[in-house]
């Protein structure tokens, strides 16, 4: 059911620069005759992933015309504020939410047919006729999720900002899961490695939908390229087939999203079946070692890390393949499979040392990468993750890079989860809760309900796909603070 009608106002103070005013209760929408030109914006109260539908009557001399609507989803406010078109954005156009439908006969009950992600609807009477308007009516959101009920709150004695972020979190969460974890409702509603060994982690510690994650293991397993290769997403429909896009990171997380399945839930025969599947990950990215033991990916390959063009990815590389062999090697011992094992252990050796070599510039305690020895969170986070780096010397380098204005920042929450990780993980506690605070409580206090696929407190305006309106607003890869809260014990 709605809860209320709103107007969009202009707001430079907002962070997304639009804030909803409550303009009347829900029932003034079937109070109202809508003419040509007349349009609401019903506001549902909550972000939800599902379905729309309502009543629509005419009443005048007659109705002699068809009826034309045009129904906006958003999110968030901006994008019922603002007109969609002339649109500019390097993804498709179709992903943003619009539809206008014509309807020959009234009265009658639409229910829209496609799913939409949304907290707002805004409809526009685009014609009827000059003889008769419409009345709208018995507007329902239909929620679709195949999560539980929600987990227990966080215990009072958590700060309250950091209770709302968990609350946001579950709901970010809940609206992904769907027949798969999606990585966001909006777009791309499909599953992704990075997206759902978080969303696994997080869901461990809220919903239990371990079967879930079962299942998404499966579908990469059952799809990979002719060399072995996981795909870094997977479609399901109109029946399930790998995407077109690889992305070495995330197979390197493949392992990783296999052994936390593993723990969180006993299932060691899921891990046993799973094997082959990560021995082939490792035995493909092992390939990528250089002699001098630093990996490279091959030239035109996609190495993700995070959303930041000028990132320098080497050294971020490096820790997120050390990190995997940890994972693997986890996995060989307990899937009898000794070889792999020693072999795992003696590249973990020879990375780390190369690591430390190539990467670690002492006078400055801080990592670098690339030939121009650039400084970037990304690096520190994974020299710390991988364990290249000690926890001291992780420690250290966090607080150089904080004082650094020119270190390279993150640019989506993806990143900001394992800076929050790595810091929780080398006893920065204090400084991996602000972080928590300032990142994902700065979205709350920007409104939001759901979590976002990219947010920089300084730069509104990101997009990685050029138009933040087709940014998704319901984003998988940003639920962990729950995760964080819940197993690592950030508060
Ligand atoms: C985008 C989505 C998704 C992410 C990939 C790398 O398409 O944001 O969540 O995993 O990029």
């Amino acid at each position: 059911m709605p809860a209320g009608i709103v107007q969009m106002a202009p707001d430079p103070t907002q962070f997304l620069h639009w804030r909803a005013e409550r303009v009347s209760p829900p029932e003034a929408l079937s109070e109202r005759l809508l003419r040509r030109g007349d349009s609401a914006i019903v506001d549902f109260g909550r972000h939800l992933t599902g379905h729309l539908s309502f009543s629509i009557a005419g009443e005048g001399r007659g109705v002699d015309a068809p009826a034309r609507l045009k129904l906006t989803f958003g999110e968030v406010p901006a994008e019922v504020a603002q007109p969609f078109d002339p649109y500019q954005g390097g993804l498709g156009r179709a992903w943003l939410q619009d539809e206008v439908i014509n309807l020959d006969v009234l009265p009658a009950v639409i229910r829209m047919p496609r799913r939409y992600a949304f907290r707002y609807v805004k409809l526009e009477v685009v014609d009827t006729s000059p003889n008769y308007a419409v009345r709208i009516g018995k507007i329902q959101a239909t929620a679709l999720s195949s999560a539980g009920g929600d987990p227990p709150p966080l215990p009072e004695a958590v700060p309250a900002m950091l209770r709302q972020t968990d609350r946001v979190s579950i709901a970010t969460l809940r609206d992904c899961m769907q027949t798969v974890f999606e990585d966001g409702p909006k777009r791309d509603r499909r599953l992704w490695i990075g997206d759902l060994r978080l969303q696994a982690l997080t869901n461990y510690a809220t919903f239990r939908s371990n079967d879930l994650v079962k299942r998404c293991l499966y579908l990469f397993a059952a799809f990979p390229r002719e060399d072995g290769l996981v795909p870094a997403c997977v479609f399901e429909d109109p029946e399930p087939h790998r995407g077109h896009e690889y992305i070495i990171d995330y197979a390197a997380l493949y392992p990783a999203a296999v052994l936390d399945y593993a723990k969180a839930t006993g299932d060691w025969n899921t891990a046993v079946d799973l094997w082959p599947v990560v021995r082939q990950q490792m035995d493909l990215l092992s390939a990528y070692v250089g002699s001098d033991g630093i990996f490279a990916a091959p030239a035109r390959s996609w190495v993700f890390i995070d959303w930041c063009d000028a990132l320098d990815r080497t050294a971020a590389m490096q820790g997120t393949f050390v990190y995997s062999l940890r994972q693997a090697l986890e996995l060989a011992r307990h899937c009898g499979a000794p070889g792999e094992a020693a072999k795992y252990q003696q590249l973990i050796a020879r990375m780390t040392s190369a690591a430390r070599g190539a990467f670690y510039d002492f006078p400055r305690q801080v990592f670098v990468s690339g030939p121009k020895r650039q400084v970037s969170w990304a690096s520190q986070a994974w020299m710390a993750l991988s364990g290249i780096a000690t926890a001291a010397e992780a420690a250290q380098a966090f607080r150089t890079v904080a004082a650094q204005t020119g270190a390279v920042r993150p640019g989506a929450p993806y990143l900001y989860h394992y800076v929050a990780e790595a810091m929780l993980r080398c006893g920065m506690k204090l400084e991996a809760k602000q972080l928590v605070e300032t990142y994902w409580g700065g979205m709350v206090k920007a409104g939001a309900d759901t979590f976002w696929e990219v947010y920089d407190p300084s730069n509104a305006g990101l997009s990685p796909y050029g138009s933040t309106q087709v940014n998704s607003y319901c984003h998988a890869w940003s639920c962990t603070p729950s995760y964080l809260l819940r197993t690592l014990n950030l508060a």
